[in-house]
């Protein structure tokens, strides 16, 4: 009998360890009817302050914070840099956003021991022509990093330095902390060098197998969650079937969509056609998570410089509500000269959007960290 016990204690282990400890989270907040918000960068700038220009290890402040009573539950961090190790064109251990990689590191590990979930995307250079994320002078790039192309060498050798930047983010008890991974995103679009029309969906799809048995497999990166993001742009949804790894490679399907208005179109029609775009690609993308057994995210969104005040609750709201996303995240508040004023999506003090922010805050839906 003891020897039984001891057997199913042991496929307990196993069994609770298959489920990765972030997902539980995320599902139970959607199975609710609520959903994390996020915010891209959150304790390493706001509007007027800046964790790295300042050497500011208390990684206290946030924007969203400061206006909304409560710390985002998700923080979005980038890894973009990090893959070419000390010779990170963005200056030594910085990031394309100018974050210290040491900082951003503690930041993680800070926002995980309040409770909260870090994600982390990547934006990477360009291994071939030695440009940046956006630089697509070049349509074979994915197909010469994989392997038997002449740049795989170097390509592996940037995920071994992304690999060993995660595996670092350890806690008190040095255990390396789970993180919801979005490498290789908004993919249905033209504008990353690993885009649509910049490889095939077979390249697509070996470049995602092939980042995922790196990092799991040689790096044992085996708690972070993968998720994959399409963008809004494609109305065509066979593209983010095609452009897809296999389910055993993804654990969660977000959608990246952003509201753009041009000065001629005035607010009633650039809010609706953001609103239904949203709806549109979400029901889509339920589908998609619903056949696939993934979760639901809108895992980039926000109206920069937020120009409309009630953006929250008439507008994001509207947009997302009776879908069972697990979070929804709006991008950077910059704090650099010059755009800082115009390149914002949450709030900051002061700004006229703070008091429907916090009505968003405080809605029975949404879910921010207490303090
Ligand atoms: C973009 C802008 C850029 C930034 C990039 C990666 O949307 O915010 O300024 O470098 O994201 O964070």
């Amino acid at each position: 009998m003891k020897q039984l016990a001891a057997i199913a204690a042991i496929v307990a282990i196993v069994a609770g360890c298959a489920q990765k400890p972030i997902t539980e989270q995320l599902e139970k907040a959607a199975q609710q009817g609520k959903y994390l918000y996020g915010h891209q960068d959150d304790l390493m700038y706001g509007h007027t302050w800046n964790a790295t220009k300042e050497n500011d290890h208390e990684l206290s402040r946030s924007d969203v914070l400061s206006t909304a009573g409560a710390y985002p539950a998700v923080l979005g961090l980038d890894l973009g840099g990090i893959e070419c190790g000390e010779d990170s064109p963005y200056g030594v251990n910085t990031n394309l956003d100018g974050n210290n990689f040491d900082i951003q590191r503690e930041a993680a590990v800070k926002h995980y021991e309040r409770g909260g979930i870090v994600t982390l995307s990547w934006h990477p250079r360009n291994p071939v022509t030695g440009g940046d994320a956006w630089d697509v002078s070049c349509d074979t790039v994915v197909e010469q990093i994989l392997p038997g192309g002449s740049h795989n060498e170097l390509f592996t050798l940037w995920l071994d330095n992304l690999g060993d930047y995660i595996a670092s983010l350890k806690d008190k008890s040095g255990r390396t902390i789970p993180v919801i991974f979005r490498p290789w995103h908004e993919h249905t679009g033209g504008w990353f060098w690993w885009g649509t029309g910049l490889c095939t969906p077979e390249q697509y799809n070996a470049l995602w197998v092939y980042t995922y048995k790196y990092l799991v497999e040689e790096k044992g990166l085996v708690d972070m969650v993968w998720a994959i993001s399409p963008n809004s742009t494609s109305s065509e949804f066979e593209a983010w079937e095609e452009r897809y790894p296999g389910d055993e490679y993804v654990d969660l399907i977000g959608l990246d969509c952003y509201q753009f208005k041009s000065p001629e179109e005035d607010f009633e029609s650039c809010n609706a056609r953001y609103i239904g775009d949203m709806r549109r690609c979400l029901a889509a993308l339920q589908r998609m998570c619903e056949e696939h057994g993934k979760i639901l995210a809108v895992t980039e969104t926000g109206f920069e410089g937020l120009p409309y005040a009630n953006w929250w609750t008439e507008v994001l709201q509207p947009a997302i509500d009776g879908f069972p996303i697990s979070y929804v995240l709006t991008w950077r508040n910059t704090d650099e000269p010059g755009r800082r004023d115009v390149h914002y999506y949450a709030p900051w003090p002061g700004n006229e959007g703070e008091g429907n922010f916090r009505a968003f805050a405080e809605d029975a839906k949404t879910v921010f960290l207490k303090k």
